[in-house]
């Protein structure tokens, strides 16, 4: 039998620390070594965007709201975010990395999979790229990036995490084993709250628990994820670096505990669901005129009603309000309700060559 193996790869998944944070300490240097908290104000229901590494030693984070981290700490500096400023730092790191490949993904503003198995510096070793990369970022923005260094997206992106902020950390063939047994399943992509809860039903708490189980076990538990997750748990990772991936979609979804039964509740949900949606395009960078919104019945049939508006919806409340105009056009409160989505199309800028690529709206 011919066995054609593809050689192995070099991906670097590199992610700025304390992105929006660190824009304000560089741009106002007496916010250096305070804690500085971006996102909506303490009074307001605002959550915090991300925190300096300073602010996070009081037990603050990304999506925490506002209020709750003034109380942890109250003598932070609370900013609103400044998005033109992030979006030319983003800019420029991008720039670099696309001075050293063509095939670079970037995943959101602050983050981005370059596959530099062959890349401009001519450099085998993927190490010295990475360095070569946090290196220049430090130089023309001022600004720290963690890098990762690993055979494929799904570990390069796991390392880019072990040892921020201003890290570089290689995941050698060798570690991979003992990195996943140590690899809660949450941190695998595409493992939401969800599907950590049904693992844990399972017992499956970290990545190696899935080889206990064989292909058919998992795949009846978790339908056609289980594969995947199974291949993630034996450090496999096909998916390739996708340079001319444009973005078609941005949406949100939820799976309810109970089932939804008046359409009153399914209301309240999709005001959450938009607030979130909300900061999800600004987060990346996103605007689009066409809202869709995903209902799926207890029965699991699923369906999709759309509108398209003279202009882009991007806050809470046009999202919010096109939605609930859709919800009038499904069964929602006469049959139960386990799932809802809203979700963003008809993207600006969205290139028209790369809808071959036809990436599902709600993948
Ligand atoms: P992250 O890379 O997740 O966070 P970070 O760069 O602030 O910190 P680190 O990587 O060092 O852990 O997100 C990048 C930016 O995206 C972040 O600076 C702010 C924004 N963001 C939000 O607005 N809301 C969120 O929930 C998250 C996670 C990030
Ligand atoms: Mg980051």
């Amino acid at each position: 039998m011919l066995v054609s193996q593809a050689p192995a790869r070099k991906i670097v998944h590199v992610d700025m620390d304390a992105f929006y944070a660190s824009v304000e300490q560089r741009d106002r240097p007496e916010l250096r070594g305070k804690p500085v908290i971006v996102g909506g104000q303490p009074d307001s229901r605002g959550v915090v965007c991300t925190a300096s590494y300073e602010a996070r030693v009081f037990g603050v984070h990304s999506a925490m709201p506002t209020a709750q981290a003034y109380r942890l700490c109250p003598h932070g500096v609370f900013l609103r975010p400044d998005f033109p400023r992030y979006k030319a730092a983003s800019r420029q790191i991008q720039a670099i990395f696309r001075e050293v490949t063509e095939l670079v993904e970037p995943l959101s503003l602050d983050e981005a999979y370059l596959d530099v198995t062959h890349n401009a510096l001519g450099q085998p070793s993927a190490t010295l790229v990475a360095e070569h990369l946090r290196a220049r970022i430090e130089a023309e923005t001022a600004l720290s990036a963690s890098a990762g260094v690993a055979p494929n997206k799904f570990l390069a992106k796991i390392a880019s995490d072990m040892d921020k902020p201003g890290g570089l950390t290689v995941i050698p063939p060798a570690r991979v084993p003992a990195i996943l047994a140590e690899l809660p399943v949450r941190r695998i992509p595409g493992v939401g709250r969800k599907s950590a809860e049904r693992c844990a039903r399972h017992g499956i708490r970290l990545a190696a628990d899935f080889l206990r189980h064989d292909v058919d076990q998992l795949v009846r538990w978790f339908g056609s994820a289980g594969e995947r997750y199974l291949a993630y748990a034996r450090g496999i990772d096909p998916r390739p670096v996708r340079p001319g991936r444009e973005r078609k979609s941005v949406s949100i979804e939820d799976t309810f505990a109970e089932d939804v039964a008046s359409q009153a509740e399914a209301a309240a949900i999709l005001d959450q669901l938009a607030g979130k949606l909300e900061a999800r395009l600004r987060r990346a960078d996103a605007r689009g005129k066409t809202v869709v919104l995903k209902v799926k019945y207890a029965d699991f049939q699923q369906v999709t009603r759309s509108r398209t508006l003279p202009t882009p919806a991007t806050t809470r409340r046009a999202l919010f309000e096109t939605a609930l105009s859709l919800l009038e056009h499904t069964q929602v409160g006469e049959r139960p309700v386990r799932l809802m989505g809203i979700g963003v199309s008809n993207l600006d800028g969205a290139d028209d060559e790369s809808g071959r690529l036809q990436l599902e709206l709600f993948a």
